[in-house]
């Protein structure tokens, strides 16, 4: 039997052929790139700007081929193919990266940022930076980090207030031992399933809720199903845009460097259009009858404390730990 892995690799696989097949008879190259998410969606839109850039800077020599909505499948067997070469560039969430990529593991945890502004400050700064060159470690290369906004957590059965009103439902995490670990410890059953099976997973009861960011709870209409939205803010877990090596390695000396730079800039783009769609989505699910309430935060903080001290008991955790809380507040 062909499992859902070598399917996706021989799909991978055929179309790479056929993209080479496209290039020789063309001379034009076109970076096949993935993201999970819909047409629309603002990692998605950042992905079609960089192809547009890309051609625009390139005569056309250059471009992307954009696999939206998932269509090449979950975002773990994504990172795989693109370390295997079987894709250029993949745009996953760094929950999908913390088990292969332990540097990873800090932006995860739960409160190391306030809000948004204090997760650019500490990407655009030397932690950002240190741990986007730790994906060449595994046959990547970090182009950029892209914003996810605050996860809260949804469910179909009640507001969550404090963390005991978590106790007893089963909650979808992703692919992570932190989100795993730190849905244990408020008190709530972690159910880990791919992003795309989510939906249906609310609709047939097999969990009463999940977390994640407004875009996400709004674009997956998962918000039919759930309709209660707590601002728990329990992780700002960002996205990462990764380049497969090999890729890097094959093109041009001079083309890397417009990659990189046009990477550079599309983070920019990316956060002009985030803000916007953020409260857009926030909006439209408002609108649709979905209750949010606020929760008590300090009561969150203090159940995820020992999830935070789990992992500063690693020596390389605790630094960027250290490192990101003390750009707290800072201008
Ligand atoms: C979203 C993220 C996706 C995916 C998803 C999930 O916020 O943008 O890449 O990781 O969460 O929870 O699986």
């Amino acid at each position: 039997m062909t499992t859902r892995r070598q399917f996706l690799g021989a799909t991978a696989l055929t179309l790479g052929a056929a993209a080479t097949r496209v290039r020789a008879a063309t001379a034009r190259l076109d970076l096949a790139a993935t993201d999970v998410h819909v047409r629309g969606y603002p990692t998605v839109e950042a992905l079609r700007w960089i192809g547009e850039q890309l051609e625009k800077e390139t005569d056309g020599r250059l471009g992307v081929r954009l696999y939206h909505s998932g269509q090449l499948g979950r975002e773990s067997d994504l990172i795989d193919l693109a370390r295997f070469g079987a894709i250029d560039i993949a745009r996953v969430n760094m929950a999908a990266l913390n088990n292969p990529f332990p540097a990873t593991r800090v932006l995860c945890l739960p409160y190391v940022f306030d809000d948004t502004a204090h997760m650019r400050r500490a990407l655009d700064g030397a932690v950002g930076q240190d741990i986007l060159g730790r994906f060449a470690d595994r046959d990547l290369v970090g182009l950029a980090f892209y914003d996810s906004g605050a996860r809260c957590v949804y469910n179909t059965k009640r507001p969550i207030v404090t963390p005991d009103d978590l106790h007893g439902l089963k909650i979808r995490v992703p692919p992570s031992d932190i989100f795993m670990h730190l849905i244990r410890t408020l008190g709530a059953n972690p159910t880990p399933l791919p992003y795309g099976e989510v939906y249906s997973a609310l609709q047939t009861h097999l969990i009463d809720g999940a977390e994640n960011n407004w875009q996400s709870f709004h674009t997956t209409r998962q918000f039919e199903a759930a309709r209660y939205w707590s601002y728990s803010g329990h992780s700002y877990s960002p996205e990462a845009l990764l380049l497969s090596r090999r890729r890097f390695d094959a093109l041009r000396p001079d083309d890397r460097e417009r990659l990189l730079d046009i990477a550079k800039r599309s983070v920019a783009y990316m956060r002009s259009l985030w803000d916007e769609s953020e409260r857009t989505a926030r909006e439209y699910v408002l609108a649709r009858g979905v209750q949010a309430n606020a929760v008590d935060r300090a009561a969150f903080e203090r159940a995820a404390a020992p999830v935070v001290a789990h992992y500063r008991k690693d020596a390389e955790v605790d630094r960027y730990w250290r490192a990101i809380r003390d750009l707290s507040g800072a201008a």
